[in-house]
């Protein structure tokens, strides 16, 4: 099928994918065998959820958010054939560091994964002093290097677009407070060298409905012909709590911190079972995509109530279309 809309990147044949079934309203659609990864896949693990995959060696790895029974937050490497059967290391990701400042992290959780040229750049929330922006690579999913965190405490939320823009890595983040933040919009910073970050730009903040609360980026934007689709969540604050949905946006292909377009509805929120029950209910928190520029499809990972992965899936013709005719 000819695409109107072009994404950039390499063809993904073999991306996990179902139809959108018949009848469904939506513009995202979920896995029928949801969820993808259980709470209690490792011996040890209370939940895993919010978590990153990328291709890789023909399948694919990923990095995943394991909370132990213990409760201590860490992040695990995994590899699958399929994307959606998952083999996950027992043992977190042990950095490789060259500063011992580098290696103190009380915790790490909601990473993302990303390629820029041949590395594959791990961003994460880092307890450092509070939470703050971890950063890391590797290139093989066996060796894992950690750098300086990317910005002081208090941020969460940070993801690297998936390639420099006119010379400079870019970072989206969402400044954050120490708690269960009851604010928070979606900032860009950008690096020469992923160490001195700068030339901080405000993107977008919160609006109403779904998105009023807090926002923040998920996974790495994807390069589209009409601008970077950012896929993002969005929180409101109920008589119950917090929800977590998820939105779009096309930003400026140039100018990042631009906002072309943003859904006022969200494209996904949190409605299943094992989206509204588990340890934090109403939760869908994304924080990875697939592509296939082929095809024009996209597969979506995301946490469900903070307790398992979720996969769920749309096609960049539609999501377009969806974004610009319901635009803020
Ligand atoms: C955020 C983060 C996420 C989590 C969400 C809902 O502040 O901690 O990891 O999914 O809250 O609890």
């Amino acid at each position: 099928m000819v695409q109107s809309v072009k994404m950039s990147g390499e063809p993904l044949a073999n991306i996990p994918w179902e139809d959108k079934p018949a009848g469904y309203k939506g513009v995202v659609w979920r896995y029928s065998k949801n969820p993808i990864i259980p709470r209690d896949l490792l011996p040890d693990s209370n939940s895993i959820f919010n978590s990153a995959v990328v291709p890789f060696e023909g399948g694919f790895a990923g990095v995943f958010r394991v909370d132990k029974t213990s409760r201590e937050m860490n992040i695990h490497s995994g590899r699958s054939s399929d994307g959606i059967n998952w083999e996950i290391e027992k043992e977190p990701i042990k950095f490789i560091y060259d500063d011992e400042e580098i290696g103190k992290s009380w915790y790490k959780y909601d990473p993302r994964v990303v390629k820029i040229e041949d590395t594959y750049y791990i961003i994460w929330c880092n307890g450092y002093y509070g939470p703050t922006i971890g950063l890391g690579y590797t290139r093989d999913f066996e060796k894992f290097y950690q750098l300086e965190n990317a910005f002081l405490p208090f941020n969460r939320n940070g993801v690297l677009f998936p390639r420099k823009i006119n010379g400079k890595y870019l970072m989206l983040s969402r400044p954050s407070d120490n708690g269960h933040t009851p604010f928070g919009d979606i900032f860009l910073s950008e690096s020469p060298d992923l160490i001195y970050w700068g030339k901080h730009r405000y993107v977008m903040g919160t609006t109403g409905g779904w998105q009023s609360t807090k926002i923040g980026p998920g996974p790495a934007p994807i390069e589209t012909s009409e601008g970077w689709l950012l896929i993002y969540h969005g929180v409101l604050t109920s008589c119950n709590g917090f929800v977590y949905s998820i939105g779009a946006a096309l930003l400026d292909l140039d100018e990042p911190w631009k906002v072309r377009y943003r859904t006022k509805p969200y494209i996904l929120s949190p409605q299943r079972d094992y989206e509204c029950v588990g340890d934090v209910p109403n939760v869908v928190f994304p924080c990875a995509t697939l592509h296939d520029p082929d095809t024009g499809r996209i597969a979506i990972y995301y946490g469900g109530a903070d307790t398992v992965v979720a996969l769920a899936f749309t096609q960049i013709d539609e999501l377009v279309e969806f974004i610009k005719s319901n635009s803020l």
